[in-house]
């Protein structure tokens, strides 16, 4: 079975400069794992496990979805937690401009990919980068020292969507890229630009199982 999702590649400036950000909380939040910052990711739809013979038609549907959208930037500022600041699980930058867009995609990659037997998620969509995970329940995140939680980190071009196969390892999941879709701007209104984003890296195991 290959476990795959749907995500949005970082661009290697942003994923710098989450890493700093994650550098800054380390010593004010001892008890998260840090995503590793080639990991960290736009998720857009969590497959979950898949026959290796249901491939191509994500493919299928991957590729028709980008093909009709346009290419936008996203704005990455701040951070937060899930589920809700009295007990984090879940840390995670941000998106402030593009984040219509962006639920607007992980909505027709959601449809089309239910189409295929996949469940649609039964919590509202919150696009987030996930920098790192508790190990266990901690304090509130509005009481972090020193941090400006309202910060913008940067932006990055939506312009192609990537399927991607999680592999969990003991020492960490390893993400692989299927497929990438550019998005097309089908619509023939203005396309935004355009750039490649390779894809290797780990994060740790349980990172990858606690949503
Ligand atoms: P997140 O880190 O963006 O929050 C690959 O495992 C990605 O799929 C993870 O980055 C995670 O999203 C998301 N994911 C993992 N397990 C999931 C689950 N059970 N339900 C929903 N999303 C999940």
């Amino acid at each position: 079975m290959i476990r795959a999702f749907v995500a949005v590649r970082l661009p290697e400036a942003l994923r710098r400069r989450l890493a700093e950000l994650q550098k800054n909380l380390k010593s004010v939040l001892p008890d998260v794992r840090w995503v590793p910052p080639e990991n960290i990711h736009l998720t857009l739809k969590f497959l979950g496990n898949t026959g290796p013979e249901a491939l191509p038609s994500f493919e299928e549907a991957l590729s028709a979805v980008a093909a009709s959208r346009v290419p936008f930037e996203a704005a990455v500022e701040g951070i937060g937690v899930f589920p809700e600041r009295r007990r984090p699980r879940v840390i995670w930058a941000g998106i402030t401009a593009g984040q219509e867009e962006i639920r607007s995609l992980a909505g027709a990659v959601e449809q089309e990919t239910a189409r295929l037997g996949i469940a649609r998620e039964n919590r509202r969509f919150h696009p987030h980068l996930t920098i790192g995970r508790f190990r266990k329940p901690a304090g509130g995140i509005g009481e972090i020292p020193g941090i400006d939680l309202q910060e913008p980190l940067g932006s990055f071009p939506v312009d192609v969507i990537g399927l991607f196969q999680s592999d969990l390892r003991p020492d960490g999941a390893r993400y692989r890229l299927l497929g990438r879709y550019p998005l097309a701007g089908g619509s023939g209104r203005r396309a935004g630009r355009l750039s490649n984003h390779n894809s290797s890296g780990r994060s740790r195991r349980r990172d990858d199982q606690d949503r």
